[in-house]
């Protein structure tokens, strides 16, 4: 059941960034845009966004500019990410990098393009929220992807390889690099409805620790899963010597702490009651999967 809606979730992001591409002005870069953000992946954290949003009402539809804007930015860390200068991957969701298919200099530009695509994309004429929704959305996504968000967190993440670091120190890492798109994806749908100052809060705390779960989980597959099931080489955290929450405590340890945050987390969306099934079996899905 939740596979099945994840990758529902993911078709309708696929067909709104798809449509949004080929409305734009050709150029040299929509390709190598297409191909980072397009082809492939579990657009997980626009279901998270949906399934935020149902605890709501708030229909889908009026969540799909937010979705399209949180996967290009996902899209854009992944290109880069893999870049020689950063974690020098060669394979990403199961095909060649983007670096490896069109060449560093492309990569760099169709991620940044990807970034500035996703501010274009929410703050669209067509999009139907109030300017009072579009800025403070702007303001959050901002605030989550530059130095005190996913990029802050990759700094820390290449500064952390082959040194040991503490258990807060990887878990701070780990709430930047991963942790706050996620965070914005539950804000968001909170914005859009109107939700007040508290109720804002408690969903930025919830975001942020359901990133946490996604990254632990990421930890995990990359020991005990397949390449091929993966799309992307396996067993490398330990080769490129990464800290993390494995490194420091082990496996079984690292796997019962992750296990206790996911109880932390449904206990809190079981005071949504219906509402917030989907968005539990999502929760689920995300610490029990192995791609
Ligand atoms: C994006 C603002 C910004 C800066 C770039 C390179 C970089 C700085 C950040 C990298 C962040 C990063 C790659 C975090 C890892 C997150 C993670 C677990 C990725 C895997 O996500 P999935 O499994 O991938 O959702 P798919 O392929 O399903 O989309």
């Amino acid at each position: 059941m939740s596979i099945k809606q994840i990758i529902s979730n993911a078709k309708k992001t696929d067909q709104f960034l798809k449509k949004y591409l080929s409305l734009q002005k050709k150029t040299n870069l929509i390709i190598p845009m297409k191909y980072g953000s397009l082809s492939g992946g579990k657009k997980i954290r626009s279901s998270v966004i949906i399934n935020t949003g149902k605890l709501f009402n708030i229909n889908p539809k009026k969540l799909m500019n937010i979705c399209a804007a949180v996967e290009c930015i996902h899209s854009y860390s992944l290109i880069h990410d893999d870049l020689p200068c950063m974690d020098d991957d060669k394979i990403r969701r199961g095909k060649a990098s983007t670096h490896i298919k069109f060449g560093e200099s492309t990569a760099v530009l169709a991620g940044s393009s990807l970034l500035t695509l996703a501010f274009e994309i929410i703050t669209e004429k067509k999009y139907k929220v109030s300017d009072n929704i579009k800025t403070k959305l702007v303001k959050e996504l901002a605030l989550c992807s530059g130095h005190l968000g996913i990029a802050g967190g990759q700094e820390l993440d290449l500064s952390f390889e082959k040194k040991k670091k503490k258990f807060n120190q990887i878990i701070e890492m780990q709430r930047k690099k991963t942790g706050k798109l996620f965070n914005f994806s539950c804000l968001s749908a909170g914005i859009v409805a109107k939700k007040n100052n508290k109720t804002l809060r408690e969903l930025s705390i919830l975001g942020e620790e359901i990133g946490l779960l996604f990254q632990l989980a990421d930890d995990f597959i990359d020991i005990k899963s397949s390449k091929k099931l993966a799309g992307k080489p396996i067993k490398k955290d330990k080769k490129k010597g990464k800290s993390t929450l494995i490194s420091l405590i082990g496996y079984k340890k690292a796997y019962n702490f992750a296990d206790m945050l996911q109880k932390k987390i449904l206990r809190k969306l079981s005071k949504y009651g219906k509402k917030g099934e989907n968005l539990i079996n999502t929760v689920k899905f995300i610490l029990g999967r192995n791609f």
